[in-house]
């Protein structure tokens, strides 16, 4: 034991520069891999020139506060720097009228007076002699982003833009923003670079009206918004904002509202609704380009959204975009008025493009009643016009309860949430600067062969330990052939370091998968792991003991029946071949896999890959990217000797590096596959609440 323990920390301090953590760490150059970030001080000329209670929390300290964090983190250095242009007026004319156009640029030359005239035509406005070429770098700064993703200069990146875009019409300023930055991009994506599908991801906490009027017919742009709409009560009030308004004539079904009838949504509503009713539409839409609206007034603290996501919600829900578009995602600042809860979300949003692994999600993992309640009736409006959803067999909710009194979450109490930069305690704690991740590297367990593949940089090879008398004795009753390559003496020594934070991840190769299940499980919990999420994939034996274990739960995929095992909460089984088709796997993985995984919370998770176990590669590699999330980036990859060639890949995967290809397209489940799965889901989601999608 403590032989082993010493071998470990000797090749940990022989490789500590491999291992460096974020910040110091690598400034990846221009290239798929990079992450891009657009940023100038120009964008903060722009303010408010005179007294308005609604326009005053749009001002210039947001974008400073913001970059000031984003370079106190380290974030910004690790980003390529794109510089930041105007856009041309042909390039506004792709979404504005060229009247609307000239009206903005007339206000470069007008008064104080003439502004705030002009401003009083529209709803939620200002204007300022730098409103128009402010606005027009915000455009251009979107578009360098996008160009840069397109082209593969870089993977994926961020813009730091104001003013915002998404409430803007084709002849309408509205709600702070001048010209539609992200509406814009997306023409300029269609027209420029080809594309033929898009996904707008609007999670700002207001409906982005504008973008959805402008592709409201068009079947090649999905828009998805979800929004504080209280039944209508809440800015800008629209009719149009509904879970029923899905699109029009060619465009019916890309248009995509989730209304929040409640303030107070929480990390588990805003996981539960990427989980259950965007990631189905968006992987079976398969989109070129990702764009998000990000809007963190949908953050806690925000004193417009009165919402309580806390700043590692964007991390997941920035991970759970990531396997789509082969992570070509362009985030696009839109609103945000907490200071510092802004700038906290905009880091982890980063953070997570960077690939840094996101730390836990906190609070209850449990979706409250108002936000299932919209999540069915947004699920039910859009049924018809997807194959992911059409084997839905409930309606819309008939009685509402959130119309009067309750659904939402337990109000905290009132001084805990400040509606300006007051802090409570609840926020303090959310904002206090976190310790820096435990972000080390992985780890790999495998024969000496494996050191000709191309692995990440940052990879630690584990030597062969040699085990102690009573250890060799406990695992005697393993295979031999676990013993004579040491793979045993490897997997317990990169498990080790996994546990005590060494290395983040990891992947074992051993010569049987069922047996590494066994030894990885029973020394995880005689180390005092309380929760542990075993995803089994393929024929693999499961260990007798551990299925009534309370502190392992068990999913297992494409294996045998195990009607003996069915009574247990932690053993869902989902058997047969089919169940590791596409189709049938991404559903599985959205609607079962993931809100059960969210729901445990594990400290640790491990996924046993079976020899030969049905999955594609490209689906492996999004297994191991998504069930990251819920245990903050501890995982250990499980595999069988004889499948040296997924382990670049896999490695690849857990160190945060894009899917090589789209997921789709891939024929959906069929009816029986996808009842099986519903079926399943309906009978654990008392045990595991984020399977939930209705109320009834
Ligand atoms: C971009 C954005 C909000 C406008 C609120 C007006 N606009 N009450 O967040
Ligand atoms: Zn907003």
């Amino acid at each position: 034991m403590r032989g082993r323990r010493e071998a470990a920390r000797t090749r940990c301090l022989r490789s500590s520069a491999a291992r460096a953590g974020p910040g110091m760490a690598e400034n990846r150059p221009p290239g798929p891999q990079a992450t891009a970030l657009v940023y100038d001080e120009d964008m903060t000329r722009v303010r408010l020139l005179w007294d308005d209670p609604e326009c005053a929390i749009e001002g210039p300290e947001r974008l400073t506060a913001t970059y000031a964090r984003l370079c106190h983190r380290g974030l910004a250095q690790r980003c390529v720097r794109l510089p930041a242009r105007e856009a041309t007026e042909e390039e506004l004319q792709l979404v504005h009228s060229p009247e609307y156009v000239a009206v903005v640029k007339g206000t470069q030359t007008m008064s104080k007076e003439e502004l705030q005239a002009l401003a009083q035509q529209y709803d939620a406005v200002y204007f300022h002699p730098s409103t128009f070429p402010c606005a027009r770098m915000a455009v251009g700064a979107t578009l360098q982003l996008v160009d840069a993703v397109l082209t593969g200069a870089v993977g994926n990146g961020m813009a730091l833009v104001r003013p915002p875009g998404h409430h803007s019409q084709r002849d309408a300023a509205n709600g702070f923003c001048v010209f539609n930055n992200v509406a814009i991009a997306a023409e300029h994506a269609k027209r420029r670079h080809g594309l033929q599908r898009i996904l707008i991801v609007d999670w700002d906490i207001h409906h982005g009206q504008g973008t959805q009027g402008v592709f409201e017919n068009d079947p090649s742009v999905l828009y998805f918004s979800w929004h504080r709409y209280e039944h209508q009560s809440f800015w800008p009030r629209l009719r149009e904002s509904d879970y029923d308004v899905v699109g029009q004539g060619p465009g019916r079904g890309f248009t995509v509202n989730v209304p929040w009838n409640k303030v107070g949504m929480k990390n588990a509503d805003y996981v539960s609704v990427f989980l259950h009713v965007l990631l189905p539409l968006a992987i079976e839409f398969d989109p070129q380009l990702v764009l998000v609206s990000a809007g963190f007034d949908s953050g806690i603290g925000d004193p417009e959204g009165q919402m309580q996501a806390t700043p590692e919600c964007f991390a997941h829900l920035t991970l759970l975009l990531l396997p789509l578009a082969q992570g070509r995602l362009c985030a696009v600042l839109e609103g945000g008025y907490h200071l510092q809860s802004l700038a906290e979300c905009v880091c982890l949003t980063l953070q997570t493009l960077l690939g840094d692994p996101v730390p836990a999600l906190s609070g209850d993992p449990a979706p409250c009643l108002s936000s299932l309640e919209s999540i069915q009736n947004v699920r039910a409006a859009h049924a018809p016009h997807w194959a992911s959803l059409r084997h839905e067999d409930t309606g819309p909710v008939l009685n509402p309860s959130t119309w009067h009194g309750d659904g939402g979450h337990p109000p905290l109490g009132a001084q805990s949430i400040g509606t300006t930069e007051r802090r409570g305690p609840l926020l303090d704690k959310f904002l206090s600067c976190p310790p820096a991740p435990p972000h080390t590297g992985i780890g790999l367990a495998a024969p000496d062969s494996a050191a000709s593949l191309n692995l990440p940089p940052d990879i630690l090879q584990e030597e062969g330990v040699t085990l102690s008398k009573e250890e060799a004795a406990m695992w005697s009753r393993l295979d031999s052939a676990f013993t004579q390559d040491q793979a045993l003496g490897k997997l317990l020594a990169l498990l080790d370091e996994i546990l005590t934070g060494q290395v983040r991840a990891g992947i074992a190769m051993s010569p049987t998968v069922s047996a590494a299940m066994a030894v990885a499980v029973c020394r995880g919990l005689s180390c005092g792991v309380q929760r542990l999420l075993c995803v089994a994939i393929g024929d693999l034996d499961i260990p007798e003991d551990l299925r009534d274990n309370g502190r392992v739960l068990l999913l297992n995929m494409g294996g045998k029946d195990h009607p003996e095992a069915s009574p247990f909460p932690s053993c869902i089984c989902l058997s047969g071949h089919e169940a590791t088709e596409p189709g049938t796997f991404l559903l599985a993985l959205t609607s079962l896999i993931l809100p059960v995984a969210y729901s445990f919370r594990p400290e640790l998770v491990l996924v046993a890959l079976g020899p030969g176990c049905g999955l594609r590669t490209l689906d492996m590699e999004l297994l191991t990217r998504l069930l990251q999330g819920p245990a903050g980036g501890r995982m250990l990859l499980l595999l069988q000797n004889s499948e040296l060639p997924l382990v670049e890949a896999l490695a690849w995967a857990l160190a945060g590096r894009a899917l090589p290809c789209t997921l789709g397209p891939f024929p959906p489940a069929s009816p029986k596959q996808a009842l099986v799965v519903t079926r399943l889901c309906r009978q654990r989601q008392l045990d595991w609440p984020m399977l939930q999608v209705s109320v009834t």
